[in-house]
């Protein structure tokens, strides 16, 4: 893929190797209806690709980035360093350190440039989806009123009997 692909929600990740976890943010968009993009963008392998991605993606559509990625985790502080749009962090599970390197890499910004980060994971990724839905809820009333039954939905799935 030579273009980079942008959709309302884009999704971007440090490696192949984080779409097992990231695909988890796509299963709260795609339920609620809420187009989204992905492409793998490296802030150490692809740091070209990443500029790119950052500088542009607020007039090419994009309103709300999705950015993981795993240990030395820059990609989204450094995305959100070069873009207006909100950035949500998610810390993917390292091989060695299992994700903590991923959490703190992300978590901890600088004042002035910030990152809304999730917990470490699929959990983190799947809220991820669910927090972009969110934030373009706040001006699509369709959308909110999706966000409220799903919500519904999730709350009647929970049995009061333990089994
Ligand atoms: C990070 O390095 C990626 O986000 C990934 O989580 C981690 C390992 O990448 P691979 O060596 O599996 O490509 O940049």
């Amino acid at each position: 893929m030579n273009q980079l692909p942008f959709e309302k929600v884009t999704i971007v990740m440090g490696s192949q190797s984080d779409w097992p976890t990231m695909e988890m943010a796509t299963k709260p968009l795609t339920d609620l209806g809420v187009p989204f993009a992905t492409a793998v963008v490296s802030a150490h392998r692809t740091p070209q690709r990443m500029v790119e991605f950052a500088t542009t993606a607020h007039e090419r559509g994009t309103q709300v980035i999705i950015a993981g990625a795993g240990g030395s985790a820059h990609l989204p502080g450094m995305i959100a360093a070069m873009t207006p749009l909100p950035v949500i962090g998610v810390p993917v599970a390292s091989k060695f350190m299992t994700g903590m390197d991923s959490l703190l890499s992300i978590v901890q910004m600088p004042k002035g440039v910030a990152v809304a980060t999730q917990a470490v994971g699929a959990s983190g990724a799947f809220n991820a989806g669910l927090m972009a839905a969110q934030m373009l809820s706040l001006t699509d009333p369709e959308l909110q009123k999706r966000l409220i039954q799903w919500r519904e939905q999730q709350s009647a799935g929970v049995p009061f009997e333990v089994e």
